[in-house]
């Protein structure tokens, strides 16, 4: 099939799940083309399948806002004829799957039909699109895309609560490259960054409000103090400097290291032993997932997609957003001697292996197929 993928090209979650979907599929003999601002963060490589067109908004100085889903719904009807693109995957509702439509109405004038395909990730449907100031757009499109899917069976039942919604929703899980999180570095460079009395603690996120950053802070505050740890800060947002203000109130900045965005996430959580994500809401977790798949343990909120993703007293713990007193103790006890924390560390990767790409990504090709063949 010859596919259409429309995405942020950010760190954002969504984004990696829209990269690593069309790179599996370009493996599988499909012709992947990305269409968005910017080549995906984690598409290094292009090739014979995949490709890469940038849509571009030229500034205009009478535009307050510049138009980006009219430059890309104009994008997506030059590439579908261009390049016989014979569905668009969409991923994060807003505007993807809006300017789709357009691009949709807009093919149909020329006698040519390309169906579509929308991923909701959470933060279109949760935040940001149940706003009303974007809800009758988002209802509409989600109404209007001849597939809807989304990343958990959370994500789902919030959608229907929040939109009315006349189409089919079919849960996918996000998913992981199980191969990509094997250990590959023999010491995983851990003693650039701890002692061998320590522990090491991660959080990666995109630093904003609904990550609950000052809760990282504070579980490790907590934890540190009776456990040699430190904690390692990874990814840029809106949040990251009051983190470093609180890190600094706290006397623990010789403790913790902020990365920044980093490429190279899967060396971080290879010489991690714990995984915090204390976000107020989640649709899935992506980050938690890439921990366990590197056999890190998780601490996190039991809101959203989260209790999907990591099991309660297997994978790692869940508490109730906010519960940092509850968040302390149960890492506490994940980390207080090595045999628990291994027993933690293989039931991580363990439950990780549920969501390997090899049995997600035939799902999407079974909605593709479908799609087509109802078109
Ligand atoms: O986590 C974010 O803020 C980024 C956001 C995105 O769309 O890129 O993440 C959402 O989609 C991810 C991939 O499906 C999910 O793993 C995240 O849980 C979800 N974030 C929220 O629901 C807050």
């Amino acid at each position: 099939m010859k596919i259409g993928i429309v995405c942020y090209p950010t760190f954002g979650g969504s984004g990696v799940v829209a990269t690593e979907l069309g790179l599996e599929l370009s493996k599988r003999g499909h012709e992947i083309h990305f269409i968005t601002y910017r080549q995906p963060v984690r598409l290094e490589l292009l090739s014979k399948n995949v490709h890469f067109h940038e849509v571009h908004v030229p500034e205009y100085p009478l535009f307050h806002y510049q138009p980006y889903e009219l430059a890309l719904s104009s994008k997506l009807v030059d590439m579908v004829k261009l390049h016989g693109i014979e569905l668009l995957h969409v991923h994060y509702a807003i505007p993807h799957a809006y300017a789709a439509y357009m691009a949709q109405q807009m093919l149909k004038d020329e006698n040519i039909y390309v169906p579509i395909v929308t991923t909701l990730h959470g933060t279109d449907i949760t935040l940001v699109g149940s706003h009303p100031f974007y809800k009758p757009a988002v209802t509409f499109s989600i109404n209007k895309s001849n597939a809807v899917t989304s990343v958990s069976e959370s994500l789902k039942q919030d959608t229907l609560r929040l939109f009315n919604i006349k189409n089919e929703i079919e849960v996918v899980p996000n998913f992981i490259d199980i191969e990509k999180h094997q250990p590959s570095f023999t010491d995983c460079q851990r003693s650039m960054m701890a002692t061998e009395d320590e522990r090491i603690i991660t959080h990666i996120s995109n630093f904003r409000e609904v990550k609950n950053i000052p809760d990282v802070i504070k579980i490790f505050y907590n934890v540190q103090r009776g456990i040699p740890s430190k904690l390692m800060m990874v990814g840029e947002g809106p949040e990251k400097e009051q983190a470093e203000i609180l890190v600094e109130e706290l006397g623990i900045s010789d403790k913790v290291v902020f990365f920044g965005n980093s490429n190279e996430i899967d060396r971080i959580l290879c010489f991690s032993d714990l995984f915090l994500l204390p976000s107020e809401t989640e649709s899935f977790g992506l980050a938690a997932l890439e921990a366990m798949a590197s056999s890190v343990p998780v601490i996190s909120s039991n809101s959203g997609g989260l209790p999907e993703v990591n099991k309660d007293g297997i994978s790692g713990y869940l508490s109730d957003v906010g519960d940092i007193k509850e968040m302390t103790q149960k890492a506490i006890a994940i980390l207080q001697d090595d045999q628990t924390l291994n027993t933690f560390k293989e039931n991580a990767k363990q439950q990780s292996l549920n969501f390997d790409l090899h049995a997600i990504v035939p799902k999407y090709e079974a909605i593709y197929e479908k799609t087509l063949s109802d078109c």
